[in-house]
């Protein structure tokens, strides 16, 4: 009997969240870490060879090719072994960044693909933890050290953790990775998309050291109630009932207590009068010290609320019009790589911010690096992020949606203490069903269990009726704010002056956004014509012009991202002469040259901005 209850016990410890959910490690690029990034050797691997069994049977039927590959030492124990995959001598590539950049046959290339390197570190300490740190790599990720597997991740946009405390060794460390960027149409984002897959590993790798017992997640926040809070979660063997504290020094602010049973804490004060809050003309940020035990978490957080009355959104309590853009992960040049730097999302984000004369950016459309969204918080622009739930997702597949609420976590949890971030939105351009409208209520109660301190969004269709054009989606009566991307006078025939008397009607009593419109046009290209043709700058402006006239009549709207910043690469654009490769409704190049359109963006949001 006592050795039941014992039992029952231990499997009690084990199964607490703290001791036994997956870490998360929020902030953990705020961490004191290893780099991992830099000089890898890597192998394409186009028939999956090295994760099939023999003759290409089920993977573990026989893993030799799996061991020839993560096996440094190997042909150094038995130089007369066969081995055909042989990483030490494979070519070297520089991470993070698409493999589209490692060589020119790349480029289209949709598969599997290893990568390998050997770093030295030492065996943690007793009383820490190591943890093996990846910013993201799309899209299904294995992970080997030392021979041996640590675990795998799927989704292409958000960051995960591995512990290692137990595989690393003192000296030389060897790691092996696999990234599959195939997708089926269970997956999320399907695999017919309009933008560049970027297979790979696109953000940085680090290896984590925390103390046994650490901050897992921290969310410090402004509430609507005018008082800040925090809700902290510890992970480790003695997370429960564990002393902890909050501090914002500049405020004089401390909050403490102690953990629950599950390694949870949540507290909250009255905001200080002399907290300055974040705004895009005056985005404060404040050092925050998460601390328990010798743990001590750091980060830059702003404070500030938004909500909506009706069809305004209000930030800090004062109704904020949304002059925004929206723009894909990828950095100006005629090569990306999917490679976000600071100096890359700043030279972005500045075109928006004093280019555009914008305070939003739609971060499309999928979760963007966690560079660009700290540098959002630091230059002053409002986001909308978003989940790759694009077009034709597998409604009816409960592991897809799985995979959905999996990364719409991953991004909200990675993301809660930007002040940036504005609206969580669940979905793109999905198609109205029974199903899908199920599939997405799940995801905007996650969003509303995960963060309720922000607003909730999806940009949906419209349904046109002669020159009247309705939201009717059912699904806005769940969602605070409405968006809507709209394209007529590009993808449909109607003359472009006809475009301001078209009127928009909608039931509800929201606010609204166009988060979507535009025209390609490619830089560079002018017709000076009355009536210009399609795919000219003069065209584009023009699109612009009236566009916005008959943005101006609609009396609900809140803002505005139009399609979008900069050209992209996007593999489904195939004109020979306009597109080549690249979908072109940028209002800069993919180089940075600004089209005629930028300007009268530009004049737009100066003339809403008062300025
Ligand atoms: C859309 C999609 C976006 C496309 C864009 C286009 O509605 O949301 O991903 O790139 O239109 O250019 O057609």
């Amino acid at each position: 009997m006592r050795r039941l209850s014992r039992a029952l016990a231990l499997l009690v410890l084990l199964l607490a969240p703290s001791a036994f959910a997956q870490a998360v490690l929020t902030g953990a690029d705020m961490r004191p870490a290893q780099s991992l990034d830099g000089a890898w050797h890597w192998s394409v691997d186009p028939y999956r060879d090295g994760k099939a069994g023999f003759h290409g049977g089920m993977p573990g039927e026989s893993s030799r090719r799996w061991s020839d590959i993560i096996q440094a030492d190997a042909l150094e124990q038995n130089p007369r072994a066969r081995y055909e995959f042989d990483m030490q001598r494979s070519p070297v590539t520089h991470l993070p960044g698409s493999w589209i950049g490692h060589a020119a046959e790349m480029r289209y290339y949709q598969g599997l693909v290893w990568y390998q390197r050997t770093f030295d570190a030492r065996k943690p300490a007793a009383g820490t933890r190591m943890f093996l740190r990846f910013g993201a790599a799309d899209y299904t990720t294995d992970v080997y050290l030392n021979g041996k597997s640590v675990g795998s991740h799927k989704g292409g946009f958000t960051p995960f953790v591995f512990d290692v405390t137990e595989l690393l060794r003192d000296g030389s460390n060897q790691i092996t990775i696999s990234v599959d960027s195939a997708r089926t149409d269970d997956d999320v984002p399907p695999p017919v998309t309009d933008w560049e897959t970027y297979g790979g590993i696109t953000r940085s790798v680090t290896l984590v050291t925390v103390p046994e017992t650490f901050v897992d997640d921290a969310w410090v926040r402004l509430g609507r109630d005018g008082r800040i809070h925090a809700d902290v979660r510890l992970y480790g063997h003695q997370a429960q009932n564990r002393d902890l504290a909050v501090r914002i020094p500049a405020l004089g602010l401390t909050l403490s207590g102690k953990t629950d049973s599950s390694g949870s804490w949540t507290s909250s004060a009255p905001a200080p009068g002399m907290l300055k809050r974040w705004s895009p003309e005056v985005p404060t940020l404040y050092d925050v010290r998460i601390e328990s035990g010798t743990d001590l978490l750091q980060d830059r957080i702003g404070f500030r609320t938004i909500e909506t009355r009706g069809t305004q959104i209000l930030l800090n309590g004062k109704p904020v019009f949304l002059r925004g853009i929206s723009m894909h992960e990828e950095e100006l040049g005629k090569d990306p790589v999917r490679a976000i730097t600071p100096a890359a999302a700043r030279a972005l984000l500045t075109e928006i911010k004093q280019g555009l004369n914008g305070n939003f950016v739609r971060l499309a459309h999928y979760p963007h690096s966690e560079v660009m969204t700290r540098m959002a918080d630091e230059l002053g622009l409002i986001v909308w992020s978003e989940v790759p739930v694009y077009w034709r997702v597998n409604w009816n597949n409960p592991a897809t949606l799985a995979s959905a609420r999996q990364q719409l976590r991953e991004n909200i949890v990675r993301d809660r203490n930007r002040a940036s971030i504005a609206l969580w939105s669940v979905a793109n351009e999905t198609p109205i069903g029974d199903a899908r409208n199920a599939f997405l209520r799940t995801l905007i109660a996650d969003v509303r269990a995960i963060d309720d301190s922000r607003l909730v969004t999806a940009a949906l269709l419209s349904k046109r009726e002669g020159k009247v054009m309705r939201i009717d989606d059912p699904l806005v009566a769940d969602l605070d704010v409405m968006a809507i991307n709209t394209y007529n006078g590009w993808y449909s025939q109607d003359p472009l002056a006809e475009l301001p008397s078209f009127e928009w009607r909608s039931p509800a009593n929201k606010p609204l956004i166009f988060s979507e419109f535009g025209a390609d046009a490619q830089a560079g290209y002018n017709d000076a014509a009355a009536d210009p043709h399609k795919f000219s700058e003069e065209f584009q402006a023009e699109y612009y012009r009236q566009t916005l006239a008959m943005a101006a009549k609609v009396p609900s709207l809140a803002g505005l991202s139009p399609w979008l910043l900069k050209d992209f690469r996007s593999p489904r654009r195939q004109h020979p002469v306009f597109q080549q490769g690249w979908n072109r409704k940028g209002l800069i190049s993919e180089t940075g040259a600004r089209k005629q359109a930028f300007f009268v963006l530009a004049e737009e949001y100066r003339k809403r901005a008062g300025h």
